[in-house]
């Protein structure tokens, strides 16, 4: 009876296996409180200066006139070093922009949400620092039309 001797195995060293088992659990707990922070957002809007709401939605259709969106208050009176941060908030159902009418505010700075206009529930803040009357609208709905004036 002849039986090949099994090569003696290496104890495998039992604190090495734990000792990894626990760097997987660190860099996992580690892995999840970053992804946490990062994914849990803001608990404060970031933006917060004088409210403009943006609105759609009235008389059943969605923005087809100045009778069913617009910008609320219409027309907004600042002043520099006071409130003249202003935060437009969309509080409509589809995108609309923020965009200042050049052809009627001359050389006034120009202001502008964006072209892909600014989603449900998203923000647009802008600091007006010079005094004047800007006309504002929205390049999607060209009815929807505003104005902040702005004093020093
Ligand atoms: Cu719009």
């Amino acid at each position: 009876m002849e039986q090949t001797a099994k090569p003696a195995e290496a104890p495998k060293p039992k604190s090495r296996t734990m000792l990894l088992a626990v760097i997987i659990v660190v860099i996992l707990v580690v892995v999840g409180v970053g992804a946490y922070i990062l994914t849990r957002g803001p608990s404060t809007p970031a933006n917060n200066g004088t409210p403009v709401s943006i609105y759609d939605g009235r008389n059943g259709a969605t923005c087809s006139s100045a009778a069913n969106c617009g910008f609320s208050p219409s027309t907004l009176n600042v002043k520099i070093g006071t409130n003249n941060t202003v935060t437009w908030t969309n509080n409509g159902a589809i995108p609309h922009t923020v965009t200042s009418n050049q052809t009627a505010n001359g050389s006034l700075p120009s202001f502008n949400s964006g072209s892909g206009g600014l989603s449900s529930g998203q923000q647009y803040t802008y600091t007006f620092t010079q005094a004047g009357t800007y006309h504002y609208y929205c390049s999607f709905h060209v009815w929807m039309q505003a104005v902040v004036i702005v004093s020093s």
